[in-house]
């Protein structure tokens, strides 16, 4: 399959992407030119509404179902509707969202549907607890798990132990490295149900990947897939620009470094989903080719994915057109 760009009308990115009702289902961030000048806190992606888009089948045309929350629309809003994903529970739709409240601060909030279309009804409030960026929510056996977070702009070098700290820190390059969080959702899927837990990425000698490592550590951009009864977290390296993933035998982890999954694309960053369909598998992600390299104005593209034999995932050149 040649890889493809989704919908050329407008720049979206951050794919999540799910099956619902026998159609594919894409929740990315909606950017947009605001002219606000590129910094490392992230604040050209000044995003204020989401779409959702839809297809019937994988080579069929994109379907825009156009805004289903806006950020006029969020009472705890300050700015910057970042990444986001959708979990269907009981008959409802659950839109989970990163946002800067008042106080330019990360939290993730939740909206609620009937339709998986939307429009999404926000919740007056933040998840209590929630910091950072980038939710993927993910089922399995019944239990909602939310994986987030995100350094630099997405503010989780705030944060040790789930509480802010009164400065933010990065540990010593021979330290193991921030970590990504992990939850289970209450069943109203409104709250967490516990505290977050550190997803540990270990390397191949069983050690905790270290700060310093940063062609390996994780950034930003969780998500969570399982193949053969295994968890696949997968995950944006930043400033390295990679697509990269780690496996487990429990969706806590410890997770074990695996590879990389996409070489850098046009672009800083890319963030992706990864989702089985009619028996093939697929990586949705973005890069900035479209937008002559401007890297706030991303557009979302789509390529397969296969695994060898010992059930590593074959690595995509992030160029490949
Ligand atoms: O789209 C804004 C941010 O850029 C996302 O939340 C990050 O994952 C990165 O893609």
């Amino acid at each position: 399959m040649k890889a493809r760009y989704l919908f050329p009308n407008d720049y979206m990115a951050d794919p999540a992407v799910h099956i619902f009702n026998g159609k594919l289902y894409i929740y990315p961030s909606h950017d947009r030119e605001s002219g606000i000048p590129e910094n490392d806190n992230g604040d050209h992606f000044d995003m204020k509404d989401y779409h959702v888009l839809s297809m019937n089948d994988i080579d069929s045309d994109v379907i825009d179902h156009g805004v289903v929350l806006d950020v006029k629309d969020i009472p705890w809003a300050g700015r910057q509707l970042w990444d986001s994903d959708v979990a269907f529970k009981n008959g409802k739709y659950y839109l989970y969202f990163s946002m800067k409240d008042k106080n330019d601060i990360f939290h993730i909030g939740v909206a609620v549907a009937d339709k998986p279309e939307g429009p999404f009804i926000p919740q007056p409030d933040p998840i209590r607890g929630s910091y950072s960026i980038d939710p993927c929510v993910f089922e399995d056996n019944g239990e909602f798990y939310m994986y987030f977070g995100g350094l630099w702009g997405g503010q989780l070098q705030r944060y040790r132990d789930n509480k802010a700290l009164e400065s933010a820190a990065f540990p010593a390059d021979n330290e193991p490295t921030i970590p990504s969080r992990v939850v289970r959702l209450s069943n109203d899927m409104l709250q967490f149900a516990e505290e977050p837990r550190p997803l540990v990425i270990l390397d191949e000698h069983g050690n905790p990947l270290t700060n310093a490592d940063n062609e390996r550590r994780f950034f930003e951009a969780s998500w969570m897939h399982k193949y053969k009864g295994k968890y696949y977290f997968s995950y944006s390296t930043g400033d390295t620009h990679k697509l990269c993933y780690a496996t487990s035998d429990n969706p806590y982890g410890p997770f074990t470094y695996k590879g990389v999954i996409l070489t850098p694309v046009i672009g800083w960053t890319t963030h992706h989903a990864i989702i089985e369909w009619k028996g093939k598998w697929y990586l949705f992600h973005h890069d900035c080719v479209p937008s002559n390299g401007l890297t706030w104005l991303r557009s979302l593209k789509l390529t397969e994915l296969q695994y060898n034999d010992d059930d590593t995932i074959k690595t995509i050149e992030g160029t490949e057109n």
